[in-house]
């Protein structure tokens, strides 16, 4: 007889939750309305002439959610779980018109800017979105790559030179950069 009563106790502990589960149910339809929006982290822009730096020209730089989209974007096709650090130096020279890849974090981490063109003394020069924030910088094509603190190629320069594929972080400019020149 005892049992029996306890085994009703539980039964209709039970049946408690059951009846709760609803409230989770409603607060999961109450968050739907504001979906956290995706950053578009991985951006890629074109190398400006030296006419268009000497008139002062920024770059224009379009933006993804992910670095395997960026690179789509420029025909080249890698899975998606690929992060920009993954990337294989075989894939990166494979691709003659990529003259290098930029990180917002150290060694290739973070937000990435990806630069087409060729390693004949174009530039970037970045818009608020990118000014102060390269850290690394990744040589594709071109061999070296000089970092300057202004956004008009001027100022503290940090040159990085090596071999294709390779990765260096920058130190005096870490976190200054605003424009930037590639040579062969
Ligand atoms: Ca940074």
């Amino acid at each position: 007889m005892f049992d029996v009563s306890k085994r009703i106790a539980r039964g209709a502990a039970v049946g408690v939750p059951m009846v709760g589960a609803v409230l989770p149910m409603g607060a999961v339809v109450a968050a739907d309305p504001a979906p956290p929006e995706v950053p578009k982290n991985h951006c890629v822009t074109s190398e400006l002439t030296p006419e268009q730096l000497a008139s002062g020209q920024r770059s224009t730089l379009t933006c993804f959610t992910t670095f395997a989209e960026a690179l789509a974007s420029r025909g080249i096709h890698v899975g998606e779980e690929v992060q920009p650090a993954g990337l294989s130096t075989e894939v990166i020279l494979s691709v003659s018109t990529l003259a290098a890849v930029h990180f917002d974090g150290n060694n290739g981490g973070g937000a990435s800017l990806l630069v087409y063109g060729d390693c004949t003394g174009g530039g970037i020069s970045l818009d608020s979105s990118w000014d102060n924030r390269i850290s690394s910088t990744r040589h594709a094509a071109c061999g070296t790559i000089k970092h300057f603190d202004s956004t008009s190629y001027s100022g503290t320069q940090e040159n990085t030179r090596g071999l294709y594929g390779n990765t260096f972080d920058l130190t005096t400019l870490n976190d200054r950069v605003g424009s930037a020149k590639y040579f062969a």
